[in-house]
Parts: structure tokens; C-alpha cells; sequence
């Protein structure tokens, strides 16, 4: 009976929302049109990803598309697909995109209460070979919607009203949290909607799988080398962990999320900050983890705790199962 109510029985990302919405009675909608919009340019990224290699086909031939267009750069296509899909929602007041170096403001005629925080187009460096990449968003509200200002979005993490990355892998795949758990759709080509497949996903409290650039080991510190260190040869008679790393923060988070382990972006000699951005990677992604049950640490404090001061900041990163990420807080404050 089960198996064919989930046949018949279709919870799409917009049905679960409203679902939610319901329980709150003062609710007004927005965050479903909101999030309509954002779920239109996940679809639209998901389907120039899987044609890339055919475009590049075409792109050899004549340099254009059939619209006669010069081919643009997948990222770039992709954050002015969601840039203009957010303003014409009516919902946003202020974008930051890592693609875009300052924070875009709303015009007032088009003006919602919403706060959008996005990597359009995360994992880079796997476009080219047809590895996983993703989407990844964060959502603030604005404290006063006539007069946004940046300090709306120079917030801690904690503060975000939802959060959510796409997947564009095997499948595509959304996971969403509205402070309220975290949850995976799917994407049904056929249908053209996200249909709830993972619902109410939990992280293993432990895993047996350590993700990072270990290429990046000399200049790493003491504890991030200690910890590694132990991963591969643990000294308490546990096995060994596997190493696993896409390079794809989208993917990488996906299975910690999925399969347990830690993923580690720590700060080293070269860059003491890290590589990955506090408003748009880092925040999103520790504010699922912490939905999941898991953990998020800076190698200082809880990653949601972070009071960025400029849009594009980063931050060191260790998040993923509980006990694991307590293992990598026990070093630092022992240090
Ligand atoms: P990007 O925003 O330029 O794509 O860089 C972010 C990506 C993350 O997806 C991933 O976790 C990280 O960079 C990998 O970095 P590295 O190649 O240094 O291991
Ligand atoms: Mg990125």
C-alpha cells in the first residue's frame, strides 16, 4: 500500500511548503512564491548543465547558438538566470551572489522582505568534465523592508530563515530547510517538479569518511594535521576512515549529509581563512547539518555564530556528524 500511495500520492517542494505554511497562520505566502522562483532556477541550471557538452558541440561548429547568441560561460548564465528570477519574484530585497563582487538592492516597486545569499553555480572546477555541481542558497529577512541596508545581510548564519542547496548529479536534487529539519526533493524530469524523496534526513552521529584537499597538507596546522593523521591511522583501535573528496562543496556536503563523516575546508599558511565564503557556502551549508543533527565548526566557534563583516568573507569549515566534529573541537581547544 505504501509503495503506491508514494506513486499516486505526489508531495511536490510546493505542496510540502504550504504544507508548513499552514502551521503558521500569519504566514502570507511569500516564502512559497520565494521559493517558486528559486526552484525555477534550479530546474533551468539543471537542464544547461546536462546540455553543456552538447552546446560545446554546437559552440565548435559556429562559435553561436541556434538563437545566434555567443555562448556564455555556464556560471554566468546561471546567476543571471537567478538574479532576474529572485527580483521578478516580488519577494527580495537584497542579492548577494558570489558571481556579483557587490550586493544587488531591489528597486522599491519590486521590493519583498526576503534576503538572498547564493553561489549559483558552486564546483567550478568539475563543470568541464560532467562532475557534480550545485546550487546554494541562504534566506534572511530584512528587519525594515523601506530601508534595507547591508548590515541586514551581515548577520550570523543563525539568523537565516531557510537555507538549501541544488544538486546537479546523477539526479538533481533540492534539500531545504525552513528551520524545521531538512528534507530532499528530486527532481522528475517527466514532471518538470521536485517530488519529496528524502524526507527528514538525519546525520549518522558518526561516519567512517573524511573529506578535504589533502593536496593542500603542508601547509595545514597542528590540529588539522592531527586529525587527518588519525582519520588514517587511529591510534583508539578504530578502523580507518575512507577518504572521499568531489572537490563539489555541493556534493561533498551531500553525502556527509547522507552517509555521515566530516567535511574539512580548514584554514592554512597560505590562506589562514580557507577557501570557502561565510554568506553563501559555509552558512547554508552548517545551517543544514545543524537541522540534520550534526555539527558546524570554524576551528573557533559555531560556524552560525559568525558575524560576517563583508559580503565575500570566508571562513575555515568543519562540519558533518556530531561525534566527528566534537573530535575536531576537543583538538582546537586542547591547543
Ligand atoms: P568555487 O566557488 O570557485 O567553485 O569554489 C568552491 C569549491 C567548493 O565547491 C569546493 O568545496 C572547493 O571549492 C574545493 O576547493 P579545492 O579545489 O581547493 O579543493
Ligand atoms: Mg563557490
Amino acid at each position: 500500500h505504501a509503495a503506491e500511495a508514494h506513486r499516486t500520492d505526489l508531495m511536490t517542494i510546493t505542496r510540502f511548503v504550504l504544507n508548513e505554511q499552514s502551521k503558521h497562520p500569519e504566514a502570507r505566502g511569500d516564502f512559497t512564491i520565494l521559493l517558486n522562483h528559486i526552484v525555477l532556477g534550479c530546474k533551468f541550471v539543471c537542464s544547461a548543465v546536462s546540455k553543456a557538452g552538447l552546446a560545446k558541440l554546437f559552440g565548435l561548429a559556429g562559435e553561436t547558438n541556434v538563437q545566434g547568441e555567443e555562448q556564455k560561460k555556464l556560471d554566468v548564465l546561471s546567476n543571471e538566470v537567478f538574479v532576474k528570477a529572485l527580483i521578478s519574484s516580488g519577494r527580495t530585497c537584497i542579492l548577494v551572489s558570489e558571481e556579483d563582487e557587490e550586493a544587488t538592492f531591489v528597486e522599491p516597486s519590486k521590493r519583498g522582505r526576503y534576503i538572498v545569499v547564493f553561489d549559483p553555480l558552486d564546483g567550478s572546477s568539475n563543470i568541464d568534465c560532467g562532475v557534480s555541481i550545485g546550487t546554494i542558497f541562504g534566506i534572511y529577512m530584512v528587519k525594515d523592508k523601506e530601508n534595507p541596508t547591508l548590515d541586514d545581510v551581515l548577520r550570523p548564519g543563525s539568523n537565516m530563515v531557510a537555507a538549501g542547496y541544488c544538486m546537479y548529479g546523477s539526479s538533481c536534487m533540492l534539500v531545504l530547510s525552513t528551520g524545521n529539519g531538512v528534507n530532499g526533493f528530486t527532481l522528475d524530469p517527466s514532471l518538470g517538479e521536485f517530488i519529496l524523496t528524502h524526507p527528514n534526513i538525519k546525520i549518522p552521529n558518526k561516519g567512517n569518511i573524511y573529506s578535504v584537499n589533502e593536496g593542500n597538507a603542508k601547509n595545514w596546522d597542528k590540529q588539522t594535521a592531527e586529525y587527518v593523521g588519525k582519520c588514517k591511522f587511529p591510534t583508539d583501535g578504530s578502523s580507518a576512515k575512507s577518504l572521499r573528496y568531489i572537490g563539489s562543496m555541493v556534493a561533498d556536503v551531500h553525502r556527509t549529509l547522507l552517509y555521515g563523516g566530516i567535511f574539512l575546508y580548514p584554514g592554512d599558511k597560505k590562506s589562514p581563512n580557507g577557501k570557502l565564503r561565510v554568506l553563501y557556502e559555509v552558512f547554508p551549508m552548517s545551517y543544514l547539518v545543524e537541522q540534520a543533527g550534526g555539527q558546524s565548526f570554524t576551528g573557533k566557534k559555531r560556524a552560525l555564530d559568525v558575524v560576517p563583516e563583508k559580503i565575500h568573507e570566508r571562513s575555515p569549515i568543519f562540519l558533518g556528524s556530531y561525534d566527528d566534529v566534537e573530535e575536531i573541537k576537543r583538538l582546537y581547544k586542547a591547543a
